[in-house]
């Protein structure tokens, strides 16, 4: 069974209280590697609750040593007033990518930017129009001649195929919460999906009737991600500690992000919707898991 342990004690970053867009929680960090560092563009919240994304870098993916006064993207368009929240960034066709939702108090939506980067970035507006949804992000390569990615169209996660990252089509259901289960009410996608021998790797979030947020994982087909191979009937992360059970949003473990370093998954993760904290899992784990062992 894949179950992730917390890295340190506590929170790797907190509020600022010196800067007003961050002074009141940051969470739900995407993260990317490049050059050797960890960029984390984490979601920070300003006392009225608007959203914008902020920059963090980590050199060993652990410890944050620097952090951009500003953030990196703020809301500009009607459609985002109440903030850009959740980020997610794959790397894809030589850019980074981030799918993130933007709100406008009423409507939620999932846009795109892109950047060379990590720092400018470019606005491509809302790519699912019409219709409220979150939880997006772009798998790191074309799957069949397409790009591809997975949403969220309460209570389901489903995919999208696209040929110019704009356009999206082909709408399907992924998965189902699960009646009885931890993630019984709704479901979400964390980081991109992960690309491995044993197939697409992927975390989610589930919820329950109590509105508790847990991490789960599931193994999607390589050449035909449709096709759910494996889902582990336990989560592999959920609130336990107290800055997970007390903040913002009580009892929410809720992830945007992942890397991969020394063959050891470190999962970035919001807690309580006011700080952000770090589990991981030896990749070597989660294969076995994938290959079928119990
Ligand atoms: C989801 C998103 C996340 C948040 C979570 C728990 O709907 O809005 O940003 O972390 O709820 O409150």
């Amino acid at each position: 069974m894949v179950k992730l342990k917390r890295h340190n004690a506590g929170p790797i970053l907190t509020p600022r209280p010196e800067n007003p867009w961050e002074q009141r929680a940051v969470f739900n960090a995407a993260a990317v590697e490049r050059d050797g560092n960890v960029y984390l563009l984490y979601r920070a919240a300003d006392q009225p609750y608007v959203s914008r994304i902020g920059l963090a870098i980590s050199p060993d993916a652990y410890t944050i040593t620097e952090r951009y006064p500003r953030p990196v993207l703020e809301p500009q368009d009607p459609s985002e007033s109440r903030g850009v929240e959740d980020p997610r960034v794959t790397f894809l066709d030589g850019r980074y990518r981030m799918l993130y939702t933007a709100y406008d108090g009423t409507m939620y939506r999932v846009a795109m930017a892109e950047s060379d980067d990590l720092l400018h970035w470019e606005r491509r507006g809302i790519v699912l129009p019409d219709m409220l949804n979150k939880d997006a992000a772009l798998f790191p390569q074309r799957v069949d001649g397409s790009f591809c990615m997975i949403h969220r169209l309460a209570p389901n996660m489903w995919l999208a195929w696209s040929n110019d990252l704009i356009h999206w089509h082909r709408m399907e259901v992924l998965a189902k919460p699960r009646p009885g289960m931890w993630d019984s009410v709704r479901i979400g996608l964390s980081g991109p999906p992960i690309h491995t021998p044993e197939g697409w790797v992927v975390i989610y979030h589930g919820v329950d009737d109590r509105g508790v947020y847990r991490q789960g994982i599931m193994v999607l087909d390589l050449e035909d991600p449709r096709r759910v191979v494996r889902r582990q009937n336990e989560p592999i992360l959920e609130p336990e500690t107290d800055y997970e059970r007390n903040g913002d949003t009580p009892n929410v473990v809720f992830s945007c992000g992942h890397v991969i370093r020394d063959q050891t998954l470190i999962l970035y993760y919001g807690a309580a919707d006011s700080v952000i904290a770090i589990a991981t899992c030896p990749m070597g784990e989660i294969l076995d898991w994938a290959r079928g062992k119990p």
